[in-house]
C-alpha cells in the first residue's frame, strides 16, 4: 500500500521548507534525528487492531515526517510528536495482504532519510496457543528469579554492577531464569499442575538500589519495576528463550500465565523523567499522591471523590509511576502491549498485577479487547482483598453500581485463601470455611474465581503461628477440591517454609548451582517435603480424574467446629470430601438424600480413607480419620 501524498504542491513544499528550518533549528540546539525504539516494533496483518499506534522515542521528533517506505504493506497517518521532540505518536494501517516479514518506515527531516525497521510477524497457530484458563487446570506460580538458574552466564548481564547477583541478599538476583524453568517443565508434567504463572519477565533495571532503610541494598529481581513494556529482562533470558519456553510447555500439555503490571511502572524507566505526554502519570516523580491503600473506596457508592483519586491515581510506592489510563494515548499504548505478549509469545493467561488500582472501564476494555483478538483468553486480577463483596465487585460477568461489567475473567479469592489458614492453623472453627463460601452469592459465577494456596506476597503456610504439616496438607487438598481454578505456589508442594516477603521467596532447592541437595528429586527429599510432595500430587491426580470436582455444583453436607463435609457433583459423578481438623477420629451423618443418593448406594474411599459405609434410610455415617482429608465417590 502507498502513502497518501500531500493534497498539493504547496503544501509539500511549506512541509519542506518547515522541516528545513526546523532541522537546522534542531541540529544547532541538539544534533540530528535520532530514533531509539519504535513500540509496538512488530504487528500481525489482519489484527483486531488495526491501524496499530505506535510510539516512537528519539530526538528532534517534532521535525520529521515519517511515512512508509515503498513497496512496505502498510500506511502510515496521524502523526503527533510532545513538545519536546522526544516522542512521536503515529498510525500504522496494516494492508490484510501483508505478508510476514521487515519493512522500513522512513523519518524525512531537511538534512536526510532514516530507514527504521518494522517487522509484520507471522502468526502464531491458534489451536495450540491462546487457550485460556479453566477450571480443568491447576495452576503453578513461578517466581523465576528463585526458581532455577539454568543458565549462569546471564547472572551479571551488560551494567549490573556485582552487588546485585548475590544469592546471600534475599533482595538481589539470585539467577533463576527461562532456561531454568524450561529444566524443570517435566517436573510440573509429574507433579501434574497443569499451568505456571512466571512473575513479570519486563525488562527491569539492573541497579542496586541503596537506601539506608532495612530494605537496601536491593535489586528489581522480582519484576514489577519494568523499564520498558517490550523487553525481556535480560537475566532471564530473551524472546527466542520465552518462545522456546511457551512452545515447549504447551507441547507437554502445560499452559503459561504472563504477570502483567498496567498500573505502574519502575521510576528507572525513562518516561519518569522524560514523559511521551505530560498526563502519562498521575502526576510526576516530583508531585503525585501516594497510595493509601483504601481499597474498599472503589467499592463504596458514597466515597468522596478524593479518596477515589487517591486510590486509582496513587503512586503504590513513590518509585512506581501511576500510568494514566484516563488519557487516550496510554489506554491504547497498553492494550497493545498486552496484545503484543500474547501474539509473541503464545501464552494462555494473564496475572494482572494490582488490577484495583486500574480504572474499571480500562479493565473492560483491556479485557474486551483481549478476547476480541483471542477468545479464549484468559485473566485474572489481583484484587488482593479479604472482603468477597470487594473481590467480586472486579470480577466480570455482572455490572456494578457503576454501570461498567469489567468483563474480567477471574479474581484470586484472598478471602478464602485466609479463612482456609486461619482454619487450617486453628484459629477458626472449620465451619467459617463454609460460612465464608456462602458468600459466593456475590459472584455471577463462582466456578470462574482461582483459589490460591498462597503466593509470594503472603507467607509460607509454614512458617505461620500454630502451622502444622497436617494443617498445610489439609488447606491444599481444601483449595485443590473446593469450586474455583486452583492455584499453588512453587515450594509449598514439599511444605517450605519463609516468612514475610522477601523470606517467602527462597530458592527452590537444588535449582541452583553448588545447591548441596535437589528438591525436585524425590530421592534427595526429607520424609516430611517427599509426604507433603506426594500429598499434593495425589488430590491434583484427583482433581484430573473427576469431573465432578472440576466442573460440578458444590453441595455443603456437614460442618462443625472440627469438620467440613461437601460434595462435588456433576451429571455423571458425585464425589464427597470431608476434612477433619481434629486430633481424633470422627464419625459423622450426611444427608445423601439430599443430593439425590439413594439407599443401598456405597460410598467408597478414593483417598485418604478405608472404610466403605451404604447409605440407608436417606443417610450415610462416615468415619474421617484424624487430621486428614478425604475424597469418597458414591457407587
Ligand atoms: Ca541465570
Ligand atoms: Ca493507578
Amino acid at each position: 500500500m502507498r502513502l497518501r501524498a500531500p493534497k498539493s504542491l504547496t503544501k509539500t513544499f511549506a512541509i519542506i521548507v518547515l522541516c528545513l528550518l526546523s532541522a537546522l533549528f534542531a541540529r544547532a540546539q541538539d544534533g540530528p534525528l535520532w530514533i531509539e525504539k519504535i513500540e509496538p516494533p512488530s504487528w500481525w496483518a489482519r489484527h483486531t487492531i488495526n491501524p496499530v499506534r505506535l510510539l516512537v522515542r528519539g530526538r528532534d521528533l517534532k521535525y520529521a515526517r515519517v511515512s512508509a517506505e515503498k513497496g512496505a504493506p502498510f500506511e502510515v497517518f496521524g502523526q503527533k510528536a510532545n513538545a519536546r521532540g522526544t516522542y512521536m505518536f503515529v498510525n500504522l494501517r496494516i494492508s490484510p495482504t501483508a505478508r510476514p516479514g521487515d519493512y522500513n518506515l522512513l523519518f524525512a527531516t531537511a538534512i536526510g532519510i532514516k530507514r527504521v525497521p518494522f517487522r509484520i510477524n507471522a502468526p502464531l497457530d491458534s489451536k495450540q496457543n491462546f487457550q485460556g484458563i479453566t477450571t480443568d487446570d491447576v495452576i503453578y506460580l513461578i517466581m523465576t528469579d528463585r526458581f532455577s538458574d539454568g543458565d549462569p552466564s546471564n547472572n551479571l548481564p551488560a551494567g549490573a554492577p556485582a552487588a546485585s547477583f548475590d544469592r546471600r541478599n534475599s533482595r538481589s538476583y539470585h539467577g533463576g531464569d527461562l532456561r531454568g524453568v524450561i529444566d524443570h517443565l517435566p517436573y510440573l508434567k509429574e507433579l501434574g499442575v497443569t499451568a505456571i504463572w512466571l512473575t513479570p519477565w519486563y525488562d527491569n533495571w539492573n541497579g542496586v538500589k541503596t537506601c539506608d532503610k532495612p530494605w537496601c541494598p536491593s535489586t528489581y529481581y522480582h519484576g514489577y519495576h519494568a523499564i520498558g513494556y517490550y523487553g525481556v529482562e535480560d537475566h532471564f533470558g530473551d524472546m527466542q528463550t520465552l518462545r522456546e519456553l511457551v512452545a515447549k510447555a504447551h507441547a507437554l500439555g502445560l499452559k503459561v500465565i504472563q504477570d502483567q503490571v498496567a498500573n505502574h511502572i519502575g521510576s528507572q524507566h525513562p518516561w519518569a523523567n522524560d514523559p511521551p505526554l505530560p498526563n502519562w502519570f498521575h502526576g510526576t516523580l516530583q508531585n503525585h499522591l501516594l497510595e493509601k491503600f483504601q481499597n474498599s473506596t472503589v467499592l463504596s457508592p458514597h466515597a468522596n471523590r478524593d479518596e477515589v483519586r487517591n486510590t486509582l491515581d496513587g503512586w503504590f510506592s513513590d518509585d512506581m509511576p501511576d500510568m494514566n489510563q484516563e488519557e487516550l494515548e496510554v489506554a491504547r499504548y497498553e492494550i497493545q502491549n498486552s496484545l503484543w505478549w500474547v501474539g509473541m509469545t503464545g501464552i494462555d493467561g494473564i496475572r494482572q498485577d494490582t488490577i484495583q488500582y486500574i480504572p474499571r472501564f480500562f479493565i473492560r476494555d483491556l479485557s474486551n479487547a483481549l478476547h476480541r483478538q483471542y477468545p479464549r483468553l484468559w485473566m485474572v486480577g489481583e484484587v488482593f482483598e479479604r472482603d468477597a463483596a470487594q473481590t467480586a465487585f472486579f470480577i466480570g460477568g455482572h455490572k456494578g453500581w457503576d454501570g461498567i461489567d469489567t468483563k474480567l475473567d477471574s479474581v484470586f479469592d484472598f478471602s478464602l485463601w485466609n479463612v482456609s489458614l486461619e482454619v487450617f492453623t486453628g484459629k477458626k472453627p472449620m465451619r467459617a470455611l463454609r460460612d465464608q463460601l456462602k458468600y459466593d452469592a456475590l459472584y455471577p459465577d463462582p466456578s470462574k474465581i482461582t483459589t490460591l494456596t498462597n503466593n509470594h506476597d503472603t507467607r509460607r503456610f509454614m512458617s505461620i503461628d500454630d502451622a502444622t504439616l497436617e494443617g498445610a496438607m489439609l488447606h491444599t487438598a481444601f483449595m485443590l477440591s473446593v469450586r474455583g481454578i486452583p492455584q499453588l505456589y512453587s515450594g509449598e508442594e514439599i511444605a517450605m517454609e519463609g516468612k514475610d516477603d522477601p523470606d517467602n521467596r527462597r530458592d527452590f532447592p537444588g535449582g541452583f548451582p553448588g545447591d548441596k541437595r535437589n528438591a525436585f528429586s524425590a530421592n534427595e527429599r526429607t520424609r516430611e517435603e517427599q509426604r507433603m510432595w506426594q500429598w499434593t500430587r495425589d488430590w491434583i491426580k484427583l482433581r484430573r480424574d473427576h469431573t465432578a470436582i472440576r466442573h460440578g455444583r458444590l453441595i455443603d453436607l456437614f460442618y462443625d467446629d472440627d469438620v467440613y463435609c461437601y460434595a462435588r457433583q456433576d451429571s455423571r459423578e458425585t464425589v464427597i470430601i470431608a476434612l477433619n481438623r481434629s486430633a481424633n477420629e470422627k464419625v459423622i451423618t450426611i444427608p445423601a438424600a439430599s443430593i439425590g443418593v439413594r439407599d443401598g448406594a456405597q460410598i467408597v474411599p478414593l483417598l485418604g480413607a478405608t472404610n466403605r459405609t451404604n447409605v440407608a434410610n436417606g443417610v450415610a455415617m462416615l468415619i474421617v480419620p484424624a487430621k486428614r482429608a478425604t475424597a469418597y465417590r458414591v457407587n
